[in-house]
């Protein structure tokens, strides 16, 4: 019989890879959406796909519970949440409480209607914050201390997610995955808000970008190669695990890049707006993933192929 899995905040970019990487091991998918006034935007990754939605949020108890009831499902990965760092300095109660709060939710309805489950908790190395190794690494042992809201958010489910595991014997896992990206990334994430600027810039539709903090480090890799780390680290034993790539490169690299390869190089076209700066910033990422590479996961993107993806994707839409 076909697995099922059920996918909280399956709407995302990670939850659209996730839904094609599960159908095509065979799996019967369902996952969870939320209303938005415009529909055609709530499906536009997943609309193409043979899944199964409903209606749910994490701060709703009662549509968890009928989600679970609904599926009953082997596998249920959670990842809904308020997903961007700087919204959740304006937001920080509300991100709280669907971070932090609504794991609660998911992992208390899970151990009385399907405790057989397994869970995936999308925990983030924000949670690291400030904290590196001596190395200049962050691995499973970094102590976390978290410089956003977000961040204190996704510590506290994580957290929450070993106790509940420890307590009540739950299979639950979490993987602490560094930013992923792909052209199907929200456009106020730096990567994609940088390429789609950029070639609206190299069309000439506009004739500059604006962006915040230019100095700062992270470990991109891609959605569809971390969506099946995922799926890997549910079928080991409950654990805790990185996924990185191992690579890192500040913010102005990243838009180095993406100039060169639209060959922009005279235009002045980046500006610096103070208020896209965050409060607290998180300087630098870089992931040790020795232990899922023990497993046999290996990322089948570059940081450049993914870029590349990424640019040729608004290229498309702005032909
Ligand atoms: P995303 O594109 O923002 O997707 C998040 C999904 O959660 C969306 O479908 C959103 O629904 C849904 N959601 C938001 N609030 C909700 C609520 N109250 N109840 C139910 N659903 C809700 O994020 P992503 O990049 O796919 O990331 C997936 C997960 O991994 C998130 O938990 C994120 O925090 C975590 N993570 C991401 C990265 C990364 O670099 N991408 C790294 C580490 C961890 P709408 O579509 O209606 O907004
Ligand atoms: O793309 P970002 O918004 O990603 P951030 O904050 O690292 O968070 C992402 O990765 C986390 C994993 O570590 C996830 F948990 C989280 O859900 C999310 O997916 O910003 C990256 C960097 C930051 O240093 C930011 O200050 O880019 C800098 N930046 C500079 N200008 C900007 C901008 N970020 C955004 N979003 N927009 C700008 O204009």
């Amino acid at each position: 019989m076909a697995k099922k899995a059920l996918i909280f905040g399956i709407a995302g970019q990670d939850g659209s890879y996730l839904s094609e990487y599960l159908l095509s091991l065979g799996y019967e998918v369902y996952g969870t959406i939320r209303r938005n006034s415009t529909p055609e935007n709530q499906e536009c990754r997943i609309g193409h796909l043979p899944i199964t939605t409903m209606y749910a949020d994490l701060t709703d108890t009662h549509s968890i519970q009928n989600a679970m009831r609904q599926v009953m499902p082997d596998e249920i990965y959670n990842l809904a949440a308020q997903s961007h760092v700087r919204i959740s300095f304006d937001i920080p109660q509300y991100t709280t409480q669907v971070n932090a709060h609504g794991v609660i939710n998911l992992l208390d309805s899970m151990r009385f209607i399907c405790p057989d489950a397994k869970f995936y908790q999308a925990s983030s190395s924000e949670m690291f914050g400030s904290s590196v190794d001596a190395d200049h690494y962050q691995r499973e042992t970094t102590p976390m201390h978290p410089v956003s809201p977000y961040g204190s958010a996704k510590l506290y489910a994580y957290n929450v997610c070993r106790v509940y595991r420890k307590s009540y014997g739950l299979k639950v896992y979490n993987g602490i995955l560094f930013n992923h990206e792909s052209p199907r990334r929200g456009s106020n994430f730096v990567t994609n808000k940088v390429v789609k600027g950029l070639v609206r810039v190299a069309k000439g539709l506009d004739d500059h970008i604006e962006l915040g903090n230019l100095t700062s480090y992270r470990d991109w890799g891609h959605s569809y190669d971390y969506v099946r780390a995922m799926h890997l680290i549910m079928q080991q034993e409950p654990c805790d695990m990185v996924v990185a790539t191992g690579e890192t490169r500040s913010v102005l690299d990243m838009v180095y890049y993406v100039r060169d390869r639209l060959g922009i190089l005279g235009k002045d076209c980046i500006r610096i707006n103070d208020r896209l700066k965050r409060p607290n910033e998180l300087d630098y990422l870089c992931g040790d993933a020795t232990n899922i590479k023990a497993l046999g996961w290996k990322p089948t993107y570059t940081f450049k192929s993914m870029m590349d993806e990424m640019i040729k994707h608004w290229q498309k839409v702005y032909e």
